[in-house]
């Protein structure tokens, strides 16, 4: 089902190889920490487990992906060469440009000679005699490295429910995040869906258009907001281009790392006037910024109950069909889980040859040899596609067996949810680095910022402890359990904590029910992170040369120092809860 390379290219295993550096993954992450650390005039080899570079975006080739963050935004910010010369093509790009851009950056920054495709890290163990890694892979490598940097992801273990009767089903399952390179043609099948999050609520209409008869298994309804996709207007384009660096600066100023105009003012106190006239403006121009109409809206629930019901009743006016209307109605907090951004989805149920099955009270039963049942109905489907999400934040950590001081391993540190100190490290896990860790904004920030903020903090990191000849750096507990606590305290700020999402890991059974990501805004984020750099790395133990007291050299972080707008975010600001954290 994966969509590796048909034929992985053949290779010899590397066989107790040195690196300064090894990377698991080869998307934006692991691209980026590659440039860098080759820049540094490191050594790194990067290993992925696709067929190429792009990483969701490689995987993620279901009809109708693309990115809900603008696309001058969703780019690497690092080079202004790369910024000028490259053109997007729409609004929200597809899925096939961003994964065209991710080759272009490999090919323009000469990348892929260090990279391993098809090749998949099974065990990365700490051995604290040599103070090194031991990293294996299914391809028989077994090289040692100084740092060991996972780059693999947020949302990249994909999640496929153990359904009874799974492997009786005669036709092809699919999976959104897994989907086959060479296409799929559902054309004049009966389909079924299983799912509606953003990746269902993305390729419903276009399946609808392929299917003759489309069948949609739905637990929970979403929201979601129109895109209103565009061809890229070049006057726009060239504004930005004109000055990209300003608006990258006004993008990391913002909790969630994107630009937008979003409004201060509490829902409660303007009139229902006023209200309806400011949700239905940010409702024509759609997408994710809809979500900053108001500063309390994921604050306050009555504050949000408003948009809330703004938002069920553009459903109704949409759904031709009282019955399923209400079906697709969310009667839950409006942007819990993370808010969809659709082109034509609720529009879908109008058709004839659709049908929305409610899988909410009773789940649904059983696979068989020609379709799925539920509450006691058989659907006939010649394909089924999973569109059921992922283990998020941590199931691609689960993935391999990564082993720290000890013996003790990740996973069995985890068991009771993530622990980190700012998402980059974990005790006991020596030059272990996590690009966009649990614990950090990560997938509550738009990602290339994210990822080239830890990026640039790791360089830093590892520059300085080059400086101070310092061979390990591991935070210390103290500051860790600090960390968990003010990541949990954070959330509970916000109604995003309140509801059954992946961001709680509360989609898949079985796993801890635990706030992952820091909601706290990027920015203060960032201002942590570049305190703790300031200060010596504060929390941090590095194993030194005793008297190299060098301070450390701000190179990469640098651009990283924005200067936050008191008036706008600040924690005082976040307590005060009047913050659009989208
Ligand atoms: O996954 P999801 P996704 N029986 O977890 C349902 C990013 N993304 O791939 O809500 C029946 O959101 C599940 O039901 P419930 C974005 O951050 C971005 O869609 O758990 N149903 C849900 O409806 C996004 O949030 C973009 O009750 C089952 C669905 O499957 C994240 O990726 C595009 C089930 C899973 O939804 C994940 O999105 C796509 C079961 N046993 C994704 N198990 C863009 O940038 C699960 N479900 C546009």
């Amino acid at each position: 089902m994966t969509p590796n390379s048909k034929n992985p290219k053949k290779r010899t295993a590397e066989d107790n190889v040195s690196f300064d550096a090894v990377i698991v993954g080869a998307g934006f992450a692991g691209m980026y920490m590659l440039h860098c650390l080759r820049g540094m005039g490191l050594s790194a080899r990067v290993y992925e487990a696709g067929g190429g570079v792009g990483g969701t975006w490689y995987w993620n080739q279901y009809p109708g992906a693309r990115c809900d963050v603008e696309s001058m935004q969703y780019s690497y910010s690092f080079s202004e060469e790369l910024d000028q010369e490259w053109s997007w093509s729409e609004k929200y790009s597809p899925q096939p440009e961003i994964l065209a851009y991710a080759n272009h950056v490999a090919d323009r920054f000469n990348l892929r000679k260090n990279i391993l495709f098809d090749t998949q890290v099974t065990t990365a163990t700490f051995d604290e005699h040599k103070k090194r890694w031991h990293i294996e892979t299914n391809r028989g490598d077994q090289v040692n490295a100084q740092f060991c940097i996972m780059a693999v992801g947020c949302l990249s273990a994909a999640n496929t429910p153990p359904f009874d009767g799974i492997s009786d089903f005669q036709g092809p399952i699919y999976h959104t995040g897994e989907w086959p390179h060479d296409g799929v043609n559902l054309e004049g099948l009966h389909v079924g869906v299983i799912g509606t999050g953003s990746s269902a609520i993305q390729c419903i209409p276009i399946i609808s258009r392929q299917a003759s008869s489309l069948t949609v298994f739905q637990r929970t309804p979403n929201y979601s907001v129109p895109a209103w996709n565009e061809v890229m207007e070049p006057e726009y384009e060239q504004a930005v281009k004109a000055d990209y660096p300003a608006l990258r600066a006004k993008a990391r100023a913002r909790p969630a790392g994107f630009y937008f105009p979003f409004n201060m003012q509490s829902a409660l106190d303007a009139t229902p006037e006023e209200r309806k006239h400011q949700y239905e403006k940010r409702w024509e121009s759609g997408g994710l910024p809809f979500l900053g109409a108001y500063g309390d809206l994921l604050f306050e629930k009555a504050a949000n109950d408003t948009i809330a019901e703004f938002a069920r009743e553009k459903i109704r006016n949409i759904v031709k069909d009282p019955i399923t209307a209400e079906l697709l109605c969310p009667d839950n907090v409006f942007g819990c889980k993370r808010l969809c951004v659709d082109s034509g989805y609720f529009e879908t149920y109008n058709q004839d040859h659709v049908t929305l099955v409610d899988v909410s009270k009773n789940p649904i039963e059983r696979f068989t040899n020609q379709g799925i049942v539920a509450d006691g109905v058989e659907y006939p489907l010649d394909a089924i596609v999973c569109a059921t999400g992922f283990a998020a934040m941590t199931g691609a950590f689960d993935k391999i067996r990564i082993t720290g001081r000890d013996g003790l391993t990740l996973t069995e540190k985890w068991q009771a949810g993530p622990r980190t100190y700012l998402g980059l490290s974990s005790v006991g896990f020596p030059n272990l680095f996590m690009i966009t860790g649990p614990g950090s904004p990560s997938v509550l920030a738009s990602m290339i910022q994210a990822i080239e903020q830890h990026v640039d903090w790791m360089a830093d990191c590892i520059g300085h402890m080059r400086d101070v000849g310092a061979e390990t750096i591991e935070p210390m507990s103290q500051y860790e359990d600090d960390w968990v606590e003010h990541v949990n305290e954070v959330s509970k700020v916000s109604l995003r904590s309140t509801c059954s999402s992946w961001y709680v890991g509360a989609n898949i059974p079985g796993r801890p029910r635990v706030f992952m990501p820091y909601i706290g805004g990027f920015p203060i984020y960032v201002d942590k992170c570049n305190e703790v750099m300031t200060k010596g790395f504060e929390g941090f133990l590095l194993d030194k040369v005793v008297g190299t007291e060098v301070p450390p050299k701000i190179r990469r972080t640098e651009r990283w120092r924005m200067a936050l707008d008191i008036d706008v975010i600040s924690p005082a600001t976040i307590a005060a809860r009047r913050v659009p954290i989208i």
